[in-house]
């Protein structure tokens, strides 16, 4: 069966690839796995139909038959864990990887995620411009971390996982905001990500979906 995604029928980030679903899209395309796309509505999201496939009225979720996921990293998980190609066989390898996933979503993205909230919906309030340095400053402890556990290797632990593919669509949020320009080490972190054949399909399928909506 054919597993379902859902995804903004008009994505805020233009089809620059930074909304949720590219990750989930990227996994399918790196294992190669068809699916199919179910475009909403941001008033469709926050109605009860969609509720009952996350919760939290967001995108993306996942549906195969009975089984309904949401979170982007827990569908990025269960796409790695059916088909070979996202995570290592062995065991200690894998719960390597695992461990980078979570490092991910739950070290590395909340002060990125903090920072673009900031940008988004206060930079028009008396105290953006003194909660900025220390917004950015929490962004650049996680870069100089990462930055110095990558040092010249090419992927986070060995060869290319899906912590890797995660860990570059968080990293990718921080594209306009110039604090990757310190960071040599991440940028060509993120343009190896950018590279893969599967990235390219992925950021093209989702991209098309932005310009047959204009
Ligand atoms: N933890 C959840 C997950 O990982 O799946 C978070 C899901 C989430 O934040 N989804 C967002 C959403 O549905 C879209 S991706 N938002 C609508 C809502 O909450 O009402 C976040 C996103 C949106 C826009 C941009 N952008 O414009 O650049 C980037 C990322």
């Amino acid at each position: 069966m054919t597993p379902t995604i859902t995804a903004f029928q008009s994505s805020p980030d233009r089809g620059r690839g930074l909304a949720r679903d590219m990750r989930v899209r990227w996994a399918f395309e790196e294992v190669g796995q068809r699916y199919d796309v179910g475009l909403v509505s941001f008033a469709a999201m926050k109605a009860p139909a969609f509720r009952a496939l996350n919760p939290f009225g967001q995108i993306p979720t996942y549906r195969e038959g009975d089984l309904i996921l949401f979170e982007s990293g827990a569908i990025v998980f269960h796409i790695a864990q059916h088909h070979a190609g996202l995570l290592p066989e062995d065991a200690g390898a894998r719960a390597r990887a695992l461990t980078w996933m979570f490092a991910a979503l739950n070290t590395v993205e909340p002060p990125i995620v903090e920072r673009s909230a900031a940008m988004l919906l206060e930079h028009d309030t008396p105290w953006h411009a003194d909660r900025l340095p220390m917004l950015d400053a929490r962004v650049r402890c996680r870069l100089d971390e990462l930055s110095a556990w990558l040092g010249d290797a090419d992927w986070l632990e060995g060869a290319f996982t899906a912590a890797d593919l995660l860990m570059v669509t968080v990293l990718r949020r921080l594209g306009s905001s110039g604090l990757l320009d310190d960071y040599p080490t991440l940028l060509a972190y993120i343009a190896r990500g950018e590279a893969r054949p599967a990235y390219q399909r992925a950021f093209a399928d989702q991209l098309a979906v932005f310009l047959r909506t204009q």
